[in-house]
């Protein structure tokens, strides 16, 4: 963390300029716990200081959560139309938890050719084009030993307690969503992660960090969400293992498949992720050595794997590179860390992308 202090600064310093200067900011977050915590450190700290620098932040300040992991175009082409609307001030577009992998380069460019400054705090592994456009990154990656585990609410919240923020929960809470290896969390923190992952998928018509808030500061109406979220995953838990076939590969990895669209809709709890992650969990204790769970389904593919899987030569975000690469019609997006990812395919091309993927993982050389 000390290494990234530089940009940690830089970040706030953008954020207070902003502010002083009453620009107009447009905050996304990635549509889980860790972009939730990220984004309401960034979001808190801004109204904490517009009081003094007199920013008129019900005019100024936008949030819009991101269902996807990559800043699209068309998202891009309307926050510039809503800027614009806002103030002829150049403009401060903040992306946390998403938006410097290369699929992000159309949506940064075009927002960058309006003149806004672009601020983004991930965790992702990022892509060179992307950084380049970028005013400020704060990422894990720019440091020696950074990894994902330094997760965007992370980082997010050490540049809201540089604009004096005290975001020490947000902080703990987002390291526990994204299961970081650098905390032991409490019970109150992963129900509170559990209740944000909810909120993100079934706040209606859309989330936002005031309503994300009032829930995260008030112990009753965080215990309640929690008890929403914890009653529909037990449900899902209870009948996802009945979905999954099992298969031993020659090379000594056992691979898990679920056909999970039927239970996971676009905008239902739990998410495709999430269930692929609960089938894991059920299997990887009954499994020996390296497990790869497998969810498919509509145009997504998502993965989990175990500990003995990675040793074992098996990285995800490492072969959906590649799969872009070999695939480049069929792969439509892809990204996460070596033991859980997802991709989203072109329609009609899913059976063809896994069959390529278990062929992929047939061929991991021990
Ligand atoms: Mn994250």
């Amino acid at each position: 963390m000390r290494r990234l202090a530089p940009q940690i600064s830089s970040a706030a310093e953008l954020i207070r300029s902003a502010v002083s200067c009453g620009r107009p900011i447009l905050l996304r977050y990635n549509n889980d716990a860790d972009g939730i915590c990220a984004g309401l450190s960034i979001y808190c700290s801004i109204l904490s200081i517009a009081g003094a620098a007199s920013y008129d932040a019900k005019k100024l300040l936008r949030d819009y959560q991101n269902n996807s992991a990559i800043y699209n175009h068309g998202d891009a082409s309307g926050d510039i139309l809503l800027l614009r609307g806002i103030s002829e001030a150049r403009p401060l577009v903040v992306l946390v938890d998403f938006g410097a992998n290369p699929e992000s380069v159309d949506g940064l460019r075009s927002v960058k050719a309006e003149g806004a400054q672009l601020l983004v705090i991930d965790h992702h592994p990022p892509g060179a084009d992307a950084v380049k456009l970028l005013d400020v990154f704060v990422s894990p990656w720019l440091a020696r030993g950074g990894t994902s585990d330094y997760c965007a609410g992370l980082l997010a919240g050490e540049v809201a307690k540089e604009l004096g923020l005290d975001a020490g929960r947000l902080q703990r809470v987002a390291l526990t969503g994204d299961r970081s290896k650098l905390i032991q969390p409490s019970e109150e923190e992963r129900n509170a992660s559990l209740a944000l992952d909810y909120l993100a998928e079934t706040a209606k018509p859309r989330n936002t960090l005031s309503h994300c808030n009032s829930i995260f500061s008030d112990a009753k109406k965080l215990e309640s969400t929690y008890g929403l979220a914890i009653s529909k995953l037990e449900q899902a838990r209870a009948s996802i293992k009945a979905l999954a076939r099992t298969r031993q590969l020659p090379n000594g990895f056992t691979v898990a498949l679920a056909d999970i669209s039927k239970m996971a809709r676009d905008s239902s709890f739990p998410p495709k992720g999430k269930l692929t992650g609960a089938l894991h969990d059920s299997l990887a204790p009954g499994i020996h050595g390296p497990l790869v769970t497998i969810g498919y389904g509509g145009d997504a593919i998502n993965f989990r794997a175990n500990a003995a899987a990675r040793a074992a030569g098996f990285n995800a975000s490492k072969m959906i590179l590649e799969l872009k690469e070999e695939l480049p019609n069929a792969i439509s997006s892809g990204g996460g860390h070596d033991v859980a990812a997802s991709l989203r395919m072109n329609k009609g091309l899913g059976k063809i992308v896994l069959n390529e993927v278990l062929a992929k993982i047939e061929r991991i050389r021990r």
